[in-house]
């Protein structure tokens, strides 16, 4: 990665009233949780797609919590590393600063992040499956008290409260999301931008005038259409961008 682009990146920042950062998986890499697609991004033999669905989870409601039970304890052992701490700081020191992420492991939160926005959930909040009208309530035990759980107010069936393929985004996150593309820096980072609307985000930011950045560690479908694609691991090229801002 050239010195040359994060010193344009950090300038971009530096002049920015308002930044927006969008995160994915590849940013707790670093911390250990597997990232959904490439390397390491199987649970054995499936694919996010074949159980991140609520499809999935009415054929075989068991298969789809031992996975998230499998991630829950997994995450437990986690910290966040220096990406979600350099995204921390600058969300509590930048005026205004908005993160979306799309991650559901809560590492931001872990690492104080403000104005954040998670707009595929949690892992640690569930809600009732038959929609019997609970509001989603919060659970961090690991192992769960009971598996599969239930929802505390019918009984039936819980699910985690995150958003599978084919379901909409919470609404309200959605709206902060898309509002946060009015910025002047928009920087996207560890995300394959395969999964919509999510992927789009960057794109918006773009069309409303702000200037547009990737960091990832291979080139994605967004690095096209983005101002700036920095080649590299989150937890150094955000480290190093942030030195040079106080510098
Ligand atoms: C590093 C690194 C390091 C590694 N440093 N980088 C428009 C067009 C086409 C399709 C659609 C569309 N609109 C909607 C759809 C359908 C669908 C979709 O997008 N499908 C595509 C796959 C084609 N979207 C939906 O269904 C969404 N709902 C919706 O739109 O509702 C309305 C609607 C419904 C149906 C039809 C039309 C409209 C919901 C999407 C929900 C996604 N849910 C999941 C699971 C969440 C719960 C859980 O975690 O269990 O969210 S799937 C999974 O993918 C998870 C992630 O948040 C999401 C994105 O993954 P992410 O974060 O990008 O991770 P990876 O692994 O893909 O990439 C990691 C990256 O990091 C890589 O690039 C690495 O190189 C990089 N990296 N180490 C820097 N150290």
């Amino acid at each position: 990665m050239s010195d040359d682009k994060l010193e344009v990146l950090a300038d971009r920042l530096r002049r920015a009233s308002r930044v927006t950062i969008l995160t994915g998986a590849g940013v707790s890499a670093a911390s250990g949780v597997p990232t959904f697609r490439g390397n390491g991004g199987l649970w054995r033999d499936f694919r996010a797609e074949d159980l991140a669905t609520p499809e999935a989870f009415g054929r075989n409601p068991a298969l789809v919590w031992e996975w998230y039970a499998w991630r829950r304890a997994l995450v437990a052992s986690c910290r966040p590393n220096p990406a979600h701490e350099v995204i921390a700081q600058w969300s509590r020191e930048f005026d205004r600063c908005t993160v979306i992420t799309q991650n559901v492991d809560d590492l931001h939160l872990r690492a104080g992040t403000s104005h954040l926005i998670r707009v595929h959930g949690s892992l640690w909040d569930l809600s009732c499956w038959g929609k019997c009208g609970a509001e989603p309530w919060r659970d961090e035990t690991v192992p769960l008290a009971a598996m599969p759980p239930a929802c505390p107010s019918c009984g039936g069936l819980a699910r985690p409260a995150v958003v599978w393929f084919g379901e909409s985004l919470p609404g309200p996150a959605l709206d902060a999301a898309l509002e946060a593309c009015s910025c002047d820096a928009f920087l996207t980072v560890g995300t394959s931008a395969l999964v919509y609307p999510a992927a789009g985000l960057v794109h918006e930011a773009r069309r409303r005038g702000a200037f547009t950045a990737e960091i990832n560690l291979e080139p994605t479908p967004a690095s096209g259409g983005v101002d700036l694609a920095c080649l590299g691991p989150a937890d150094q090229l955000l480290p190093n961008i942030a030195r040079r801002l106080t510098s």
